[in-house]
């Protein structure tokens, strides 16, 4: 038990991610007492739930990782983009640079939260029966901390290993010579697939919708080339923390794609695709989300791209149809390396779930309309109930007992992301209504990160023991979510962005797409005196 009997902590952090860490180190730096609890035993958050063969970050480095220099100075990345087991062994090293662990109560799970009016602090309860008080609940969830699995019937009774992708076993299961069925075509069914088609008898892939995956375009550093990057990371750095997107070299052209010639258009596409990455999606041009004409061509340059690389027409037209099923980027793109060729393998077989749907799963394996998939394991890359899902795995109470999941119901409601009316005291890191899934982890852990640290400390110096987001701001910013719901095209897609990947889920747009309107927007709440927020 870390904390005593009677202590009032300044904050308790929920979630030992990028967030979470990055916040205890600083507000502990400002000397605040401070604490994580964590589900699981070690640093890492998604990192360390999500450990599936393949399990790989598609935020190229060094725009996912820390930018603080005792951190970096002595760390080298091998990939451009690290491996899940790579992203662990880094948070490893950042524990022992920064101490995070001696404040971390692991294989902690943090069942319910509730506000004292009288105290104006937060009573936070875990699995295991112990309570905290604390002045500030500093929920760091990340986005991806309830995982979604479809209700198929029949699926408890499939005998062999199955499996979501985010509850993997840590022992790990061999594919080598098995029949192996993946449901699911995002980022994570993606990168099973290309471990499984590797090693295994069989692969068969159950597709609903086709994924316009890019290519990652990855690559291994040497020592000599981590230290060559290294002399510009300070520039980097302050690139990607005030950019665009949090991506220090993701920069689209600012003019349409429909004002370039078709020349011009061809030449930046190409450019981008070869860079790898998010390039594609979000280093071409700006209106690549908001204009239909512009979207289409990039849709296209991505369809020829992708169909000439899969020998059979009919298998093409499943993976990469001749029009899209919604616009191009609306849906997370996933990163590929060599995942189109696999088509190709005689051992790989795409099944298209919108011709013939899933109709059961038994012992033996996957049922679908026309034919029975015989199988030795089933992977569930079937994504996320994100955003919300995370909050609503812990009963978190307001100023009226009311339960926060309730008070949603209706539609989210945050001041900025970080505050919600009626849960004073309670400001939220990478979550709903934030720029959560457009800006990368480590890069919102800080940005976000500092606007936490500064307003308590503005709290500090006032002398205030509460802060509280009003209904105005709340309402004010819902209006804002909508609007750029309505601007872009995100909102054409059955997408986790807009809550729609969950059946029964409110669909809304959960994420905001603009890091850089997003950052304006808090840097003038903050020089405002914290407005839209209620200080006392
Ligand atoms: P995603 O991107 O939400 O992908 C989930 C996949 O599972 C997607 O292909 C879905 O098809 C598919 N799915 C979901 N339900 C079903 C049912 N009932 N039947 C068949 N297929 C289904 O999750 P990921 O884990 O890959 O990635 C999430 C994010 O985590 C990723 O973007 C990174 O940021 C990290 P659909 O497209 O809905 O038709």
């Amino acid at each position: 038990k870390i904390e005593s009997e009677h202590e009032v902590l300044d904050a308790l952090i929920v979630g030992a991610g990028f967030n979470g860490v990055y916040q205890l180190y600083r507000l502990r730096e400002e000397g605040y007492s401070v604490r994580i609890f964590d589900a699981a035993p070690e640093l890492g958050g998604i990192w360390y739930w999500n450990c599936y063969p393949g399990a790989r970050v598609d935020s190229h480095v060094p725009n996912y990782e820390f930018s603080l220099e005792e951190v970096w100075k002595d760390w080298n990345w091998t990939e451009r983009f690290p491996s899940g087991e790579e992203l662990l062994a880094y948070f490893r090293h950042v524990d022992q640079k920064l101490d995070i662990s001696r404040d971390v109560r692991f294989n902690t799970r943090v069942v319910a939260a509730e506000f004292s009016n009288e105290h104006n602090n937060w009573l936070i309860r875990t699995a295991d029966g112990h309570e905290v008080r604390t002045r500030f609940f500093i929920p760091c969830l990340g986005f991806a901390a309830k995982s979604y699995t479809p209700d198929l019937p029949g699926l408890e009774r499939f005998s062999g290993p199955c499996h979501h992708t985010a509850h993997w076993p840590k022992a790990g299961i061999d594919f080598t010579g098995k029949r192996i069925g993946v449901i699911g075509t995002g980022a994570s069914g993606v990168q099973v697939i290309q471990e499984a088609a590797k090693v295994a008898a069989h692969t068969t892939v159950f597709q609903r919708t086709p994924m316009f995956a890019l290519p990652m375009q990855q690559r291994r550093y040497t020592t000599q080339e981590t230290a060559a990057m290294k002399r510009d990371y300070p520039e980097i750095f302050r690139r990607r923390n005030n950019g665009n997107s949090s991506f220090y070299d993701l920069v689209p052209e600012p003019r349409s794609a429909m004002e370039a010639s078709a020349q011009e258009r061809q030449a930046v596409f190409e450019d981008a695709w070869q860079r790898g990455g998010f390039s594609f999606w979000a280093g071409t041009f700006a209106d690549i989300l908001y204009n239909e004409d512009s979207n289409m061509e990039a849709y296209r340059f991505w369809r020829d791209k992708t169909r000439a690389r899969v020998k059979d027409p009919v298998l093409a037209e499943k993976l990469a149809p001749t029009e899209p099923p919604h616009p191009f980027g609306s849906k997370r793109p996933s990163l590929e390396q060599g995942y189109y060729e696999l088509f190709n393998q005689p051992n790989v077989k795409l099944v298209d779930l919108r011709e013939t749907p899933i109709s059961a799963v038994d012992p033996q394996g996957v049922q679908c309309a026309d034919e029975s998939y015989a199988l030795d394991v089933l992977v569930l890359a079937t994504g996320f109930d994100a955003g919300t899902g995370g909050f609503a795995q812990i009963d978190i109470r307001g100023t009226r007992n009311q339960s926060l999941t309730e008070t949603w119901a209706d539609g989210v409601k945050t001041h900025l992301g970080y505050g919600v009316p009626g849960f004073p005291n309670m400001l939220m890191l990478y979550g709903p209504q934030s720029p959560t899934a457009f800006c990368n982890g480590p890069t919102c852990a800080e940005v976000q990160g500092e606007w936490v640290v500064s307003c308590l400390n503005h709290l500090r110096d006032e002398g205030a023991v509460r802060i509280e987001a009003t209904d105005e701001a709340a309402s004010s910013w819902a209006q804002h979510m909508l609007d750029i719901s309505e601007m872009t095209l995100l909102s054409r897609a059955q997408s986790w962005y807009m809550g729609a990947n969950v059946p029964g889920k409110r669909r809304e747009l959960l994420f905001h797409p603009g890091v850089r309107i997003y950052l304006e927007n808090g840097r003038s709440c903050a020089e405002n005196g914290y407005s839209g927020f209620q200080i006392s």
